[in-house]
């Protein structure tokens, strides 16, 4: 079936439906439930019930390693900036691994805005994209804005923290996981390349205090998760900068894996 064929509600959604690769064979309207089965509440079934369990336990084990460090990792920071920001709020999330981490680690919630690039994941011009939804969200009357980065990402499009003067200024402040290099890589086959760092880990040594002062922006550092919310205080473009390690974060991802791999299977 295409898209042309199917009747009416489906041709109208067709006409908005995005579909670049030209790859949809069914558009449909609606999908109706299972007989039976509400999509309003879970369906009471042991196959929904094996899910809700598995999603306990891995949630616990999961808890149990991040909250083990009161020093922020990478997953942690995602997972406690996710929850902690309040209702109305826009969460942008950069490519690599600040997405990845969300994915992992967030608690189910609502009233937050989450958007970011997957699908043209370039670690390019993310800040502008930041700022622009910031401002997009702001303009239609939505509340706070927080952008989650990795530190390639920063730089690659730094520039976009200088706003001309005269121009809409939004309320974002933009946290950045500084690992000093693409962590990503270390999570990947090629982490035992004898030319690791040159090729994949690529340091900077680049402070984000030196890149908020090029743009004269506030400044702060956040080591303790404990104070995140202090740290996500203030209003206007601000930078916030979280300092890790890309071998430490890898391993520590292992760890989460592990664990909640022990955790389900323990189910079964
Ligand atoms: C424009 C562009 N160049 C290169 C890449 C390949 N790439 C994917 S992830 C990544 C590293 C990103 O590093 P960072 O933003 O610091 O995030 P981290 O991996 O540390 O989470 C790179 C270079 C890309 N996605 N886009």
């Amino acid at each position: 079936m295409t898209a042309s064929a199917v009747g009416d509600p489906a041709a109208g959604l067709a006409n908005a439906f995005s579909d670049p690769a030209r790859t949809a064979t069914d558009v449909v309207a609606d999908v109706a439930p299972p007989a039976g089965v509400s999509w309003d509440e879970p369906a009471n079934s042991d196959w929904t019930r094996s899910w809700w369990r598995a999603e306990q336990a891995a949630r616990v084990a999961l808890d149990r390693v991040l909250d083990a460090d009161e020093m922020l990792s990478e997953p942690r920071l995602a997972r406690d900036l996710a929850s902690q920001l309040s209702a109305g709020s826009l969460l942008f999330a950069g490519a690599s691994m600040p997405i990845r981490d969300l994915d992992a680690t967030m608690r189910a919630r609502c009233g937050l805005r989450l958007v970011g690039n997957r699908g043209v994941s370039g670690i390019d011009g993310t800040v502008s994209t930041a700022v622009g939804a910031a401002l997009a969200h702001q303009h239609d009357g939505g509340g706070r804005a927080y952008a989650l980065l990795g530190d390639l990402a920063m730089l690659h499009d730094q520039n976009g923290l200088i706003i001309g003067p005269g121009e809409p200024r939004p309320d974002l402040a933009v946290v950045v996981v500084n690992n000093d290099g693409g962590g990503i890589f270390s999570g990947l086959e090629q982490a035992g390349h004898p030319d690791f760092e040159r090729v994949f880990g690529t340091p900077h040594g680049v402070s984000m205090e030196r890149v908020a002062a090029v743009a004269d922006l506030p400044y702060t550092r956040l080591e303790w998760a404990a104070d995140l919310p202090k740290a996500l205080m203030g209003e206007g473009l601000r930078v916030v900068e979280v300092r890790t390690g890309r071998s430490d974060s890898a391993a520590l991802r292992r760890r989460m894996q592990t664990v909640v791999d022990e955790a389900v299977d323990a189910l079964v």
